[in-house]
């Protein structure tokens, strides 16, 4: 595809900083630089060598006088070997928005239009040069809050994720083809041995569709992180759990409010996911008013949990709080820890998996620095799973990618109960048809107009 408009933005954030950049892309860009940028030595844009920075001044030339607007370098791109394979420059201002505000009036006034978000991203991809997934993890890789999620982020920017969806619809497009074969070319005697040997074919791309398919739970997690709520009755040491797991962290900055009176929450970086730690007061049952609404934000932290961690008192009988704790822990997943065993013990282990038998049981003693390790290790695997490594293998992280999986994996089931069934094999080729069409929308083979509208609007101005 070719546009013939070209498009500007400032591509740097808002706001005071080292450098500001206005960037263009287009037909135009280079000529809007040689009307506007003046190099200390003299050379025209137009004759500077791609992929070089050069010093000089930008100049408003709308009055007599040739105004210098910024001091600027500018980095010049030829296609087609540029982010959206068009001719790019690079105004590297001043980074203020005065500036970088007014250098980008004059590209306009030059004859660029502003960008829309993500529009740079969106010709790479509409020229060809990254696919739909790849495009997507540039948005991923600039969201990222744990390294995790930007190594899982450069991967599927390298194409890994995108090369192995390609395999899966490689595989099965030569699936269709000789299905449709037979339906042009009937042959009686063969049928029966061709249809088994689809069907393996067909069983094969399956699993491997539903091993790519598995790594989203895993993927989503470290993408989008986990509500995490430290729950148990008073003084059984939540704070200090919670002090403890936020001071061996990296907090994560994020704009996520939430701090309560009653609850506090911070996010933290657990082993590359984020995790919203949430500390809450007592669950009990209490007369007091105002205990009261601590107590039922407790349980709409309970609500919003999506992993527990139920603290109890290795010192203390086990009360009401506690045994209801334990029932929370049947319907919600969870790890018990058992705290304070530095004091003479009341409670083992086996009273809290007598009442729940498939939750992992952690002994500490927080404040003396006991389990701690061995409770993050169990909190990791709970989450993740033990096998969890990032390697070679690409991870799902995106829900629409998740949902094209499910679509393909779904329709794929369906071929091979009619393969099973030695339905007729255009029966199969419509449902195997389906199943490829949602692995194309993953690389943005088969995508819509509107979803792409739908996701380069969530792109950043300017990339
Ligand atoms: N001996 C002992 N005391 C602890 C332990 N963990 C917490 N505590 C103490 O128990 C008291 C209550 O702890 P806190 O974290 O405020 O409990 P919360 O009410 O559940 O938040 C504090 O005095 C802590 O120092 C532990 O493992 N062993
Ligand atoms: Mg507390």
């Amino acid at each position: 595809m070719k546009f013939d408009d070209t498009i500007a933005a400032i591509a740097t954030p808002r706001g005071e900083g080292g450098i500001g950049i206005v960037r263009v892309s287009g037909p135009l860009a280079i000529p809007i630089a040689s009307q506007l940028f003046r190099p200390s030595r003299a050379v025209s844009p137009a004759e500077l060598p791609s992929h070089t920075l050069t010093h000089g001044y930008v100049i408003d030339t709308s009055n007599s006088d040739a105004e210098i607007v910024d001091e600027v370098m500018l980095g010049i791109m030829r296609s087609p070997k540029t982010y959206t394979t068009e001719d790019i420059v690079e105004f590297n201002c001043h980074g203020g928005t005065v500036p970088v505000t007014a250098v980008l009036d004059l590209v306009v006034k030059a004859g660029a239009r502003l960008a829309e978000p993500g529009e740079f991203t969106k010709r790479a991809f509409l020229n060809g040069r990254l696919d739909l997934a790849q495009a997507e993890a540039v948005a991923e890789l600039i969201s990222s809050k744990t390294e995790l999620s930007r190594k899982i982020a450069i991967q599927a920017l390298e194409g890994k994720l995108s090369e192995s969806v390609n395999q899966l619809s490689d595989r099965l497009a030569a699936l269709l083809a000789e299905i449709e074969a037979s339906i042009d070319f009937p042959d009686e005697d063969l049928d029966f041995m061709k249809v088994e040997m689809q069907l393996q074919t067909a069983l094969a791309v399956q699993a491997d569709l539903m091993c790519l398919l598995q790594t989203a739970s895993e993927g989503r997690l470290i993408k989008e992180g986990i509500n995490v709520a430290i729950l148990g009755k008073p003084n059984v040491g939540k704070s200090s759990l919670f002090n403890t797991l936020v001071r061996t962290a990296r907090a994560i900055v994020t704009d996520i409010p939430g701090t309560t009176r009653d609850t506090i929450d911070e996010t933290i970086n657990f082993d590359g996911i984020p995790v919203n730690l949430v500390d809450t007061a007592g669950l009990r049952q209490t007369e007091d008013i105002v205990e009261l609404q601590g107590v039922q934000r407790s349980r709409d932290v309970l609500n919003k949990a999506e992993f527990l961690l139920l603290m109890f008192d290795a010192s203390e009988p086990l009360n009401e709080a506690d045994i209801e704790l334990l029932q929370i822990a049947n319907s919600h997943r969870a790890i018990l820890i058992l705290n304070k065993i530095d004091l003479p013990t009341i409670v083992q282990p086996q009273a809290l998996t007598d009442r729940c038998p498939k939750a992992r049981v952690v002994q500490t003693a927080i404040t003396e620095g006991k389990g701690i390790d061995v409770l993050k290790t169990a909190i990791r695997e709970e989450m993740l799973g033990a096998e969890f490594v990032i390697g070679e293998s690409p991870i799902v992280t995106n829900a629409r990618h998740q949902d094209a999986l499910r679509r393909a994996q779904e329709a794929l089931d369906d071929v091979i109960t009619s393969l099973e069934n030695e339905m007729p094999p255009d029966l199969v080729s419509v449902d195997l048809r389906i199943s490829l069409d949602a692995l194309g929308d993953i690389v943005g083979k088969t995508t819509t107009e509107d979803i792409l509208d739908l996701i380069f609007s969530q792109f950043c101005v300017g990339k």
